[in-house]
Formats: C-alpha cells, sequence, structure tokens
C-alpha cells in the first residue's frame, strides 16, 4: 500500500493570530496530507501589530527532534519552513534539510522577515544574507517583494511593477538555487493582485491574479504558502498550484473583510477548507 502523503511544516507556533503553525496544520491536513511539525519557537501571539507578546526560542529543540525522526526512519514527501525563532536557526533548519532531502521530495521555504520594504524588527540586518543560503538548498520558494529585494539585495520598489521588472526578479531569484520561484504581492496598473510563478527548468512564467483588497490582513503569507504547499504535494502543477493558493487567501480575506473583525488576528480561512479539500481530492 502506498504511504499517505507526510509533510514537515518548521514554523512557530504564535498561540493566537492564525499564522504559521496554527494556519499549516489545518490547510495541509485538509487536503489529506499528514502534516508532522518542527516548532520552531513559542509566542502567544504573532508580532506583528501586537505588542508584549512571549517569546520562547526553540533553536535547542530542533536538531534532537530531527534526529529522533531519522532514528524512526521517518521520511517527507515535503519539508515546509517559515518565520524561524532565530539566525541560528537558519543553519539548524538547513541542516534538517539535508537530513531529510531524497530524490524526490520537494523542500520549500518562505523566507518569512520582511513585508512592505522593511525587515520585520524581530531580525537582525544580517538575517537575509543567512536567508540566502538557506533559499539555495530549497526546490520551492515564496517571497513577497520586499522578501525578494532582500535576497537580492536589490532596492526595494513601490509598485505597479512592470512583467519585465517581475520577471527579472523571478529569473534572479532562481539563480540563487530553487529552480521554481513564486513572488507574492505582485501587480501592475491596474486594481489586481496576485502571484507570479517561473519554472527555471522550463522557463514558463505564470500569472494569478485577483482584485485587490484595501488593508493588511495578518497571516496571509502564511495562508498562501500553506494552501502552495497542500496543493503541490497533492500534484498539482506550480501554475495551477499558485491560482488555487491566490483564490484560497482571497476568499479568506473578503470573508473576514466582511466580517469585520481585528485584522491583526488573521484572515478566515476555516471557511474555505472545505471547497479546498474538494479540490485537492
Ligand atoms: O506570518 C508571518 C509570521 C509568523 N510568525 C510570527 C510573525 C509573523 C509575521 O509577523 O510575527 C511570530
Amino acid at each position: 500500500m502506498k504511504r499517505q502523503k507526510r509533510v514537515a511544516a518548521i514554523h512557530d507556533i504564535s498561540c493566537f493570530g492564525r499564522c504559521s503553525l496554527t494556519v499549516a496544520l489545518p490547510i495541509i491536513s485538509a487536503a489529506g496530507i499528514e502534516c508532522s511539525v518542527i516548532p520552531t519557537a513559542l509566542l502567544s501571539t504573532h508580532t506583528g501589530g501586537i505588542t508584549g507578546y512571549t517569546f520562547l526560542d526553540l533553536t535547542d529543540e530542533i536538531l534532537p527532534i530531527a534526529s529522533h525522526w531519522q532514528s524512526l526512519g521517518l521520511e517527507f514527501d515535503g519539508l515546509y519552513s517559515g518565520f524561524l525563532g532565530s539566525f541560528e536557526q537558519i543553519d539548524v533548519v538547513s541542516e534538517v534539510f539535508d537530513r531529510f532531502r531524497s530524490a524526490d521530495n520537494l523542500i520549500v521555504v518562505d523566507p518569512v522577515m520582511a513585508d512592505n520594504g522593511v525587515l520585520y524588527k524581530v531580525f537582525p540586518p544580517t538575517f537575509p544574507s543567512g536567508m540566502r543560503k538557506l533559499c539555495a538548498k530549497a526546490d520551492v520558494i515564496i517571497p513577497n517583494i520586499t522578501e525578494a529585494t532582500l535576497l537580492l539585495d536589490e532596492p526595494y520598489l513601490e509598485g505597479p511593477y512592470t512583467q519585465s521588472y517581475i520577471e527579472g526578479i523571478l529569473e534572479r531569484l532562481s539563480k540563487l538555487g530553487p529552480k521554481q520561484v513564486i513572488l507574492t504581492g505582485v501587480y501592475f496598473k491596474g486594481d489586481h493582485l496576485g502571484a507570479a510563478s517561473y519554472d527555471a527548468r522550463t522557463g514558463e512564467v505564470s500569472y494569478a491574479f485577483d482584485r485587490l483588497i484595501e488593508g493588511y490582513y495578518h497571516g496571509t503569507g502564511d495562508v498562501f504558502g500553506s494552501a502552495l504547499v497542500a496543493s503541490l504535494i497533492s500534484g498539482k502543477s506550480l501554475a495551477e498550484s499558485t491560482s488555487i493558493a491566490v483564490d484560497f487567501t482571497v476568499k479568506s480575506i473578503l470573508r473576514t473583510k466582511a466580517a469585520g473583525t481585528d485584522i491583526r488576528f488573521g484572515v478566515n480561512f476555516e471557511a474555505g477548507l472545505r471547497e479546498l479539500a474538494e479540490k485537492l481530492a
């Protein structure tokens, strides 16, 4: 019998606020994929627009967890990293990738570190150069435009963007190592926002756009990344997975906007899980 697909998600646990593992677990599980976790840090909430949060760095737990898994002979179809709890964790997660990489599994790195032109205040200025090394180990990376420019050591530019600028970024990012790159926060002139994907092996670029929704909704990068990983591991193509992830994220934002809840508390992705599960079944 073929083993059920299995992903290891390597993110923090923000106990409240719908991001990282509290998003990755339900979304990946909804696709019928077993989701194991390596928590990178434990926080009472995420750090976006909320003060006074608790923070426990779990760097020292990561390799012992990996070693125990290895002793059990566990294998993973995907490894998916996101928010890391310390600079040192970059090398530690890189080692986890080395230990669990196989001929046909997928390593996905979301280089969570910045947005709107600024590096998150919890990270030192050296963080992007470390993240660049981790991205070099990935098969797929999913930066937003700010993260992409930090990875490339290029100045951050405000949109609207041109197609040649976006496609240049995609190509330069793939030269760092990952053969597939998905860039989020892409918009040209008009009221559409979405993601661009690039497969360096075929040269194929594709775009998935939806309407632009005003406001900064927290955790949407993790909702997008988790839906993307769920789709890719379910066997959908890069372009189709990108479009499924954009659709899932936009519907989650629209539901949240209609409900008028605090945008720091994450988006209502839960109500979209059934539809996602049906699409990926
Ligand atoms: O969604 C990204 C993210 C994940 N985890 C924590 C964060 C953030 C973004 O701010 O603070 C703890």
